[in-house]
């Protein structure tokens, strides 16, 4: 069984990491615009340091990202140049209600986000749109304390109800909550939750966790309910768990941990809390509050597909003394056997079957790859014809081998796979750094960490290399 002649290759982007325009069309201010660049940053993101308000002490790459507020056409064009079959973004919930409680939403917000629909219908792209990328309108976490409260639901339920009514017949691809699970992680950045310091934070990130749950429930609702051809998603930040050893103890460990992860989706996906999370609640001696109209909400509305972001697997071990993997949200055992990116990542290719075949097993339900990739220092030479270009065969090498492990998932293991949009297709800022060197893209943008920079787009080596991979659906990866 080879890729289906309808796979969907693309490319991922979120608003609040390319848009740019924070303060155009009536957008309001939101959490991802007051995350700094610099030491600062991991504490916002976590929630422990305060920051809700645009401040002179601090730059702000979010804010003006790489412009796609502007240059929307011209990276459309681009992605029609190398033959997407979809391209995956995000609405800013800010640019459509910009203070989150309004009661009539935002047309230029609305106005803005169907130009770029529209843009996609002339290349034959189909959009595929992330309703929340981790962003949440300030307001609403200042007055009501963002998620922690419950009546965020019905703040998104009227948020989808207007994305759905306005965009059915051009979009039908939607997901949720951007990697649900980094709530746990960086629950100010995922979520909009600041805590203070008497605060018992986790019990507030699994409270917090629980109305996005019934929202996204409601979600997929509503939108059958406008549009039946409506297909909604779940959204993970996925990398299987491997026990560093083959101590009981260890193997253990890497099942709690993955656990820690799926149980999002087990309720997504199945439509109720799985037992062990009861347990968890009940040793916890936590009431995330389950209502009788929620059970019936997540156990009638589960997703129809699952999609998830696959940078690397992960390991964990309960022995002392052996070293930290670095540079990622999740935290967990160096793998001795893996090479890493420049930023520590491990590079797993395997780990991406791995990973698709135990979601496949465990949920029976269709898969989608929405964000992997490289992010690797890129380098700006002369391409000999009087333009710009980056010889970037790390990342082709990268790519090619990720896509060699979810063909053999799909030909040799039968898992059923709709599509996969390497994150960052155009260059962005990086979510967990801020920096813009952090490049995954297949289109240069030239812009510095500072700011600095003519946002020029270049195509790199790779832009070619993966036109010729859609071409060819996956046949011609050299
Ligand atoms: C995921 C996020 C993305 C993205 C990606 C790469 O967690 O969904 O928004 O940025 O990771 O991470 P980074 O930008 O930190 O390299």
């Amino acid at each position: 069984m080879a890729l289906n002649k309808n796979f969907l290759w693309g490319g991922a982007t979120a608003a609040n990491q390319c848009e740019g325009a924070y303060k155009e069309g009536g957008r309001g201010l939101a959490n991802v615009d007051v995350i700094p660049h610099g030491p600062d940053r991991p504490e916002v993101m976590r929630g422990t340091k305060k920051i809700t308000e645009i401040d002179n002490s601090h730059y702000f790459p979010a804010l003006k990202g790489i412009d796609f507020y502007h240059n929307y056409k011209e990276d459309i064009r681009l992605f029609g140049e190398m033959g997407f079959k979809t391209f995956r973004l995000s609405i800013a919930w800010s640019r459509i209600f910009p203070n989150g409680d309004e009661t009539e939403p935002n047309e230029e917000g609305l106005q803005f986000y169907e130009n770029v629909f529209r843009e996609c219908q002339k290349y034959g792209i189909e959009p595929l749109v992330t309703i929340t990328h981790f962003d949440c309108p300030m307001h609403l976490i200042l007055k009501y304390g963002g998620w922690k409260n419950r009546c965020m639901i019905e703040f998104y339920k009227k948020l989808v109800t207007t994305l759905f009514t306005r965009y059915k017949g051009l979009v039908k691809y939607w997901l949720t909550f951007n990697e649900i699970n980094m709530i746990l992680h960086l629950p100010f950045m995922g979520a909009g939750l600041i805590f203070d310091q008497k605060e018992d934070s986790t019990s507030a990130k699994y409270i917090s966790a629980h109305h996005e749950l019934v929202a996204s429930a409601w979600a997929v609702r509503i939108a059958h309910e406008i549009d039946p051809e409506n297909k909604v998603g779940c959204m993970l930040a996925a990398g299987e768990f491997y026990p560093y050893s083959p101590l009981p103890e260890d193997v253990w460990e890497a099942k709690q941990r993955d656990r820690e992860n799926l149980l999002f989706i087990d309720v997504q996906a199945r439509g109720y809390y799985p037992n062990y999370a009861i347990k968890k609640y009940e040793q916890m001696g936590l009431d995330i509050g389950i209502t009788e109209e929620d059970k019936t909400i997540l156990k009638e509305n589960t997703v129809d597909f699952i999609s998830f972001s696959y940078y690397s697997s992960r390991c964990i071990t309960t022995q002392e003394g052996v070293g930290e993997a670095t540079g990622n949200a999740f935290r967990g055992t160096k793998n001795p056997f893996l090479k890493a990116s420049e930023w520590g990542w491990q590079i797993d290719p395997l780990g991406l079957r791995i990973t698709l075949n135990s979601l496949y097993d465990r949920y029976q339900k269709p898969l989608f790859i929405v964000e992997n990739g490289l992010g690797a220092k890129d380098e700006l030479v002369e391409d000999g014809h009087g333009s710009f270009t980056v010889n970037d065969d790390y990342r082709i090498d990268y790519l090619k081998k990720h896509i060699q492990a979810f063909k053999q998932a799909v030909e040799e293991d039968g898992v059923e796979l709709w599509g996969y949009t390497p994150w960052g297709c155009i260059d962005l800022v990086s979510a967990t750094t801020g920096e813009m060197s952090k490049r995954y893209g297949f289109i240069y943008v030239d812009r510095a960490d500072d700011g600095s920079g003519t946002m020029k787009r270049y195509k790199k080596k790779s832009f070619h290399w993966y036109k010729k991979v859609i071409a060819s659906n996956g046949e011609d990866l050299q």
